[in-house]
């Protein structure tokens, strides 16, 4: 990766070192050699090093490379895991590479929301899956899009209001590791958390089968619509638009009336997981 193609940071030389910065941080260091911030309101920019000690003597190519050949590489007096820090986060799951796990990502990157820590799903359909959603049997209270709920590996129910976190959706994917292992990912509408705040969308053709026994065409039919986005009780899903009697995914697992395929996908009454990419 070239730092100094990437916008939105600056190079700032500290003696032998030169560290990487959001573009508005200043290059100021303080005694113990921390960055300072001045852009106010917390959530500085985590400074990068780059090089190692013998790296000022080095040409633009070396000094702009993490993990170059020679004394330029991640290691060095200032590198990785020293005193400078390290590279930054990801944005989203979709940044990281490796195991499904438990990762630090920072949606707005440099800007001042600060980073958290997100379940990455990494072995199903692709990967890159960030979770928003985990169910516990016999829990009690909220659950949705819009509601933020629990700790990522916690005991309790978790619900990450992904647009309060700054996450972009483009897909969802539903699984239940019981049984089967069931697992379907729906291919959703731009804007589907605002725009269904109070209605529901028809998500005909829009699932797709990924894993499980039920191989349902178009999906479950209790996956056929998805919406109302402002409940805070409920992943709603259902096999039509009404809202009189809600189905979906609550604190304490699926809710989809039957449990068979095609109906209820298998999902039904399963702890469940959602994930966005
Ligand atoms: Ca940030």
């Amino acid at each position: 990766m070239r730092l100094s193609a990437t916008a939105g940071y600056r190079f700032c030389k500290h003696g032998a070192m030169v560290l990487v910065v959001a573009s508005f941080a200043s290059c100021t260091l303080d005694r113990q050699g921390a960055l300072q911030n001045t852009a106010g309101g917390g959530g500085a920019a985590t400074p990068t090093s780059v090089g190692g000690s013998d790296m000022a003597g080095g040409g633009d190519g070396a000094a702009g490379s993490v993990g170059g050949s020679g004394a330029g590489g991640i290691g060095g007096a200032g590198g990785m895991g020293g005193a400078g820090g390290s590279l930054p986060d990801p944005t989203s799951c979709v940044g990281v590479v490796g195991d499904s796990g438990v990762y630090t990502i920072d949606p707005d990157g440099a800007g001042n929301a600060a980073p958290f820590e997100a379940y990455c799903e990494q072995g199903i359909a692709g990967g890159g899956w960030t979770l928003i959603a985990r169910s516990k049997a016999a829990a009690i209270g909220d659950m949705g899009w819009g509601v933020s709920r629990g700790v990522v590996m916690g005991t309790e129910p978790y619900s990450l209001d992904p647009i309060g976190a700054g996450l972009s959706i483009d897909m969802l994917l539903l699984v239940t590791r019981e049984g089967a292992g069931q697992a379907y990912t729906m291919d959703l509408p731009d804007n589907f958390v605002a725009k269904y705040a109070q209605s529901a969308w028809d998500t005909a053709m829009k699932v797709d089968y990924v894993s499980g026994s039920c191989m349902a065409m178009k999906g479950p039919k209790m996956l056929h619509w998805a919406g109302y986005t402002d409940r805070t009780d409920v992943f709603f899903f259902r096999d039509n638009s009404n809202k009189d009697i809600i189905f979906g995914l609550f604190a304490d697992g699926f809710q989809l009336n039957k449990a068979g395929c095609p109906d209820g996908g298998g999902l039904h009454p399963k702890q469940g997981e959602l994930f966005i990419r």
